[in-house]
């Protein structure tokens, strides 16, 4: 532990910056071991202030000099910043410092991958390059001068030779500078009011022809602002570039987004269709944080769901529209069930809007990013497309050039929509997964349907306020004719009795029996709790016109038939009718000609372990992990062998040949393959994956045989992927995550620790940690090995990895949040395995903040 306990910052104790800024100067004389950054910024007193002290933020730097007004002057420094003495006037602060980008391991501030220098600001990354207020609420216009002989130099804004001008004032955060011998893939957009802009994604010299699909998407999200919300791009120059060692997926920087480059890079041979909608959607959602998060930022890290939630919202709506609307939901509230329930279900639960932090880079969560996102689709649902569109026009007119708070953001749609949404707010004040229970009963010919809500206890949040919910419903006749289209309810208070008049919406007749649809496209992030029967839900996989509840009905079916195999009442003869009549559900539901391919391979994909995990938890059981496995993989086979015929059809007819193009349409009949092939495989019968292997022409397919094998313990066909593709980086990724995740459990463990000494791992580049060591953790069943050595052995790398990059540590800690969830045995494991975690030697401020939050 570290000697002093670090202090939490708390919302609360916001207070403005005592000096404003009218203008930053930044010049770098770069060297990889001796980078000197001089800095000249014209500070003003800050009128809204109440403290005169000048601090400036600053961390590992080695300072020359400092001016004030070209007078020289020996500031206070230490371990976090410096305090000088400053007039009470505007004044002129120019500084110069030495840092080490070499030694630069956490990739935060300025750092080298490859013999290429970039920077990573976003949150408190600045404070590592240069004194400053980096601090978000500190705006100001930069200009930067980069001396090297290296070929191209890159920052914020438009170029003038080396000088890079940014006329937006930008909080800190948003500084990038790149550096490098890099080639460029180029384009030019021009803006709906003519504008041309130019656009160049640069990577390392022979990955230039793996640029072409990110471009593309690059200029439809581009067009896509503009239609959707008014927004165009606001520089002549629009630069991306791809590194290899990156913490995170990508970052907005103003006018220059650093990607990571398995977020840009792809070809067919070497990215699969999910690499390809990755790469749609992150570029997409840098580029429309142009609007939300950089002309328009955050008062401070507390507001981040403001620019992340908004942000992803956006970005899902874009690919919404790129792609099918339906399956790219149905996407979201997979993801959004597995990280961000999961979350919240456990110590690490937080408001969307936390209050307090250590480290803020851990609270860039899923709870921020996807949560924040649902909290806005919430407000579209109650405000409707228009208002919601007037509401968003507003904010940007009325706050473009200022760093808000989440209180500007609802205000504008309290006056665009003349609404009250202080109980809506409570969205962003509590955490926990509110569970939203209905229940219904026929009196004659009217339908009492009720809907009561519960917001359960999170970490420091013992009482709950009732949230505002809308649940989207509707009602099926027992024929499976809608008679109740989509209707909006407002579930605002603890219970909500609706009344329904069946005889009215029947047209003169009352049906004989009537099958809720509730929740309709997942309308609020909350579990729902109805005592569908599983003929009730047979019915709506069947028919409802929702297609999220059809494979809403599907997946609880199955779960359902998995849990009671798992808690051992399978054999009874109600389960194994119960499992024939899901199987003929599913059997009828695939004959649908007219179903969109990717729709039925999400219908036909199983829970996740992770999710059964969950299941078994809500069943008031102890899961175990091997079990869950193993049943898992048996049910898959016996569905396989159910539904044998359609599958093997699929698989045949759905062939989209040697030509791979990445649209959905494509993407989807290759899932739906895919899918059918994991179903009809069984380690005893590999032939199929064999022949895919040894057939595939593009990655998706390849990998996706490759995962077959694995799982069936086909080391060959392991080996032989390893020597085909040794030389590509992010293909040897995914080779040690599947290698690892796919593998037997009774092997997985030993393979990881095997794939630890192997020549390519480079444990210090984020991908190739993450991927080894998330392969481990997405094989529960050897992750929870009862040994506790998977524990032991995620601990030991944590624990290295913290001594050189805390933010990726502490990221991938979040494997031990559900150690609640264990027998007795594990849970002693997984907490010893915390508490060694807990004591190491010199303990990062990033993984000593999350490891005592899972302690509790
Ligand atoms: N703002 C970026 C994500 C990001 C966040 C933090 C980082 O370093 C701590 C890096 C990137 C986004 O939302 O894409
Ligand atoms: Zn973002």
């Amino acid at each position: 532990m570290n000697a002093v306990a670090p202090q939490p910052t708390r919302l609360a104790d916001y207070t403005p910056f005592s000096f404003e800024i009218d203008s930053v100067e930044l010049t770098f004389t770069l060297h990889p071991t001796a980078t000197r950054v001089r800095s000249k910024i014209a500070f003003r007193p800050n009128p809204a202030a109440t403290d005169p002290t000048f601090f400036l933020h600053g961390e590992g730097l080695n300072l020359i000099s400092a001016h004030i007004d070209g007078t020289p002057v020996t500031p206070r420094v230490t371990d976090t910043g410096l305090i000088c003495a400053v007039p009470d006037a505007p004044f002129t602060w120019e500084a110069e410092v030495q840092i080490n980008p070499q030694a630069n391991t956490a990739l935060e501030g300025l750092y080298m991958s490859n013999g290429m220098y970039c920077t990573q600001c976003e949150a408190e990354g600045f404070r590592k390059i240069t004194y400053y207020p980096d601090r978000p609420d500190v705006m100001a216009p930069f200009t930067v001068h980069i001396d090297s002989d290296l070929p191209v130099k890159l920052s914020n804004g438009n170029a003038d030779g080396d000088t890079w001008h940014d006329p937006w004032p930008k909080p800190a955060y948003l500084f990038a500078l790149v550096a490098g011998d890099l080639v460029a893939h180029s384009d030019t957009f021009t803006t709906a009011s003519g504008a041309d802009v130019a656009l160049n994604i640069w990577v390392r010299p022979g990955d230039e022809d793996k640029c072409a699909y990110a471009m593309d998407a690059l200029k439809r999200s581009m067009r896509w602002d503009e239609t959707e919300y008014g927004r165009e791009y606001d520089l002549s120059v629009f630069n991306i570039v791809a590194v290899d060692d990156f913490n995170m997926g990508a970052m907005e920087n103003k006018g220059l987004n650093i990607f990571n480059s398995k977020y840009v890079l792809a070809s067919p041979e070497t990215a699969t269709d999910r690499d390809y909608a990755f790469i749609e959607a992150i570029v997409a959602h840098e580029y429309f944080h142009n609007w939300t998060g950089n002309r328009i930022t955050c008062r401070d890290w507390f507001q981040l769901c403001l620019k992340e939630g908004l942000t992803v919202f956006r970005d899902q709506q874009f690919s919404g529209d790129m792609r099918s609307a339906p399956v790219e939901r149905i996407g979201n509230v997979l993801q959004l069930r597995a990280r961000q329930f999961r979350e919240d279900a456990g110590p690490l639960a937080h408001n969307v809007r936390p209050e307090s932090y250590i480290e803020i880079n851990n609270f860039y969560t899923a709870t921020v990013y996807e949560k924040g996102a649902e909290v806005i689709g919430m407000l579209r649902t109650y405000l409707g497309a228009d208002l919601y569109r007037a509401g968003c026009e507003l904010y940007f007119n009325r706050h473009d050039g200022q760093a808000c708070t989440i209180e500007d953001w609802l205000a504008c749609f309290e006056e665009v929509a003349a609404t009250d949404l202080s109980q809506f707010k409570r969205w962003y004040s509590q955490a926990g997964t509110p569970k939203v229970s209905a229940s219904w009963r026929r009196d004659g010919d009217t339908l009492h349907l009720s809907l009561s809500q519960e917001v359960p206890p999170t970490p420091g949040q013992p009482m709950k306020e009732p949230a505002k919910i809308p649940v989207v419903l509707g009602l099926l006749a027992g024929d499976g004719t809608e008679i109740l289209p989509s209707t909006l309810m407002d579930l605002d208070s603890p219970n909500l009795d609706l009344v329904f008049d069946l005889k009215d919406l029947g047209g003169g007749t009352a049906p004989d029996h009537v099958v809720p649809s509730l929740l309709r496209g997942f309308s609020a992030p909350v579990v729902l709790d109805a005592a569908l029967s599983a003929q009730d839900r047979a019915l709506l996989l069947a028919h409802d016109t929702d297609p999220f509840n059809r494979w809403e009905a599907a997946r609880s079916l199955l779960r359902e038939v998995l849990v009671a195999e798992i808690t051992g009442q399978g054999t009874s003869p109600e389960q194994v009718a119960r499992r024939d009549m899901v199987l003929s559900a599913l059997q009828d539901f695939c004959t649908d000609e007219s179903l969109d391919p990717a729709f039925i391979a999400l219908v036909l994909t199983f829970p996740s372990e992770d999710d059964l995990t969950q299941a078994v938890v809500d069943a008031g059981l102890v899961p175990d992990p091997l079990i869950i496995a193993q049943v898992r993989d048996g049910r898959m086979a016996a569905v396989g062998d159910g539904l044998k015929d359609i599958l093997t059809r699929y698989y045949l007819d759905l062939d989209p040949g040697p030509d791979y193009t990445p649209d959905a349409d494509s993407a989807g009949k290759r899932a739906l393959r895919n899918t059918a092939l994991m179903l009809l495989s069984t380690p005893q019968d590999l032939a199929l994956a064999r022949a895919q292997f040894a057939d595939a022409t593009n990655m998706t397919d390849q990998l996706a045989a490759l995962s077959v094998l694995i799982k069936g313990d086909d080391r060959e066909a392991a080996q032989a992927f390893e020597a085909q593709w040794r030389e590509d980086r992010l293909v040897m990724d995914k080779w040690f995550m599947i290698s690892v995740a796919s593998a037997p459990a009774s092997e997985a463990l030993q393979v990881a620790q095997d794939l630890s000494r192997h020549t390519l791992f480079d444990w210090k580049n984020p991908n190739r940690f993450r991927s080894l060591l998330g392969g481990l953790i997405a094989n529960p069943a050897a992750f929870h090995d009862p040994s506790g050595a998977g524990y032991a052995f995620v601990a030991d790398w944590l624990i290295k990895m913290d001594g050189a990059n805390p933010q990726t540590a502490a990221r991938m800690s979040t494997a031990f949040e559900t150690w609640r969830r264990y027998d007795a045995d594990r849970q002693a494991l997984m907490l010893e395995a915390l508490d060694r975690i807990a004591t190491a030697p010199g303990l990062s401020r990033d993984l000593g903040e999350m490891v005592s939050r899972m302690r509790g």
